[in-house]
């Protein structure tokens, strides 16, 4: 899958950034609670094993912080920015 770039990607999101120094999207989602930031990255796990396309995640109780790149890749294709639509769609 070809390369389109981070600073491409973030054209048709809202509320990414880039991840410095490499080329990879990047957003903190800050939930009202554990239970709620759990069930939000259930939904998530599963859309990313069903697309075979997974997220570089960190969680702190209601924080969870997302990265997104392609690694076969070595940066950001339509398949991140496929996952970062079906994120936003929650
Ligand atoms: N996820 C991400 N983000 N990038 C990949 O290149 C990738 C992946 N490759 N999930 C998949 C799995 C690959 O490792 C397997 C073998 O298809």
């Amino acid at each position: 899958m070809e390369r389109i770039g981070a600073e491409a990607a973030l054209l048709r999101l809202s509320g990414w950034q880039v991840v410095n120094d490499r080329d990879a999207i990047r957003k903190v989602f800050e939930f009202g609670d554990f239970n709620e930031a759990w069930g939000f990255m259930t939904r998530v796990a599963l859309m990313a094993d069903r697309m075979d396309h997974h997220p570089e995640w960190f969680n702190v109780y209601n924080r969870v912080d997302v990265t997104l790149t392609t690694h076969d890749a070595g940066g950001v294709t339509e398949r991140d920015i496929a996952l970062a639509e079906f994120i936003e769609s929650l």
